[in-house]
């Protein structure tokens, strides 16, 4: 049996995911988007975990889609096997909150499949860029959307045009990602915040993440309507009561996600 290229471990309340083809700078091919797929599903069903990291071993967290293998794909191939689709976005559609730790590279497919996550990590040695263009082809999971959406259309259009790398600092200014952790502890870093998340009320940090995300999608004055509806029915739950008796009585919390 082939060694993953994936890999799912569980620890303690969260799910680490690690993408696991150094040799190929963890190039998202067929099957390693397969798997991780099927690694988020089980970490969405499995009710101990409460959220998950993303990762890569070696030099790079991902270089982008495996350019040889989308070498011969013809556009009917594409379109019919619904490339990207099919098994790509499943951090965007999973509700638990998925923290990518960029160890290196974030490329093209790399760098998109970050930003499908709910926020980013970076060690020093991270670098972020969308180079489609100089391999023959345009981003297509996302790049010029969420980069857009996350450092301002200058940068983005810039980044996207040229295809030029950005270093961890630069990301950390414009925003695209939320704190550079120094290299050996990046991992372990993504695991104590995904475990401080994982500890609180599991219905709060889902509806607070879909708030979140429906600013991207709506204006200004729907989204915080949407934001009113759900925060009003966080009164509703056994955990809104523990959190707020926890804290009079000067005790931590103990959430039962009802
Ligand atoms: N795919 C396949 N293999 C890759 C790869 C990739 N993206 N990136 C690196 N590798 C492989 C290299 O081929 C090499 O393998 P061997 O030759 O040793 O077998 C190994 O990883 C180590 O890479 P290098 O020897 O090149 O290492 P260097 O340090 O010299 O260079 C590099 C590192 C990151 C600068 C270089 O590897 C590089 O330029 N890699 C490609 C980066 C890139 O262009 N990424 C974007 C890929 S395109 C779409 C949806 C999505 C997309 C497109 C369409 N539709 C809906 C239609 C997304 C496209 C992309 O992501």
């Amino acid at each position: 049996m082939p060694a993953p290229v994936v890999i799912l471990e569980k620890r303690g309340l969260v799910g680490l995911i690690t993408l696991n083809r150094p040799d190929a700078l963890n190039a998202l091919s067929t099957r390693v988007m397969d798997e991780l797929t099927a690694h988020i599903r089980t970490c969405e069903a499995d009710e101990q975990i409460g959220c998950m990291v993303l990762t890569g071993t070696g030099r790079a967290f991902a270089a982008g889609a495996d350019i040889k293998e989308m070498a011969d794909k013809g556009y009917a191939d594409a379109l019919l096997e619904d490339f990207i689709t099919r098994n790509w976005e499943e951090a965007t559609r999973c509700r638990k909150p998925i923290i990518a730790a960029v160890n290196g590279l974030a490329l093209g497919g790399g760098c998109e499949l970050a930003m499908m996550c709910d926020f980013i990590l970076c060690s020093e040695a991270a670098r972020f860029g969308q180079p489609e263009v100089k391999v023959g082809v345009m981003p297509g999971a996302g790049g010029t959307q969420r980069l857009s959406r996350s450092i301002g259309k200058s940068k983005a259009m810039e980044m996207c045009l040229t295809g030029r790398m950005m270093d961890a600092a630069e990301a950390e200014r414009c925003g695209l990602v939320s704190r550079i952790v120094p290299a050996e502890g990046l991992v372990e870093e993504a695991l104590r915040v995904a475990t401080q998340i994982a500890e609180l009320s599991r219905p709060i940090i889902y509806m607070t993440k879909e708030a979140v995300n429906r600013s991207f999608e709506v204006p200004l004055s729907e989204g915080v309507r949407f934001e009113r509806r759900l925060a009003h029915t966080t009164f509703a739950l056994e955990d809104h009561k523990e959190g707020a008796a926890a804290f009079a009585a000067r005790r931590k919390p103990v959430y039962k996600h009802r």
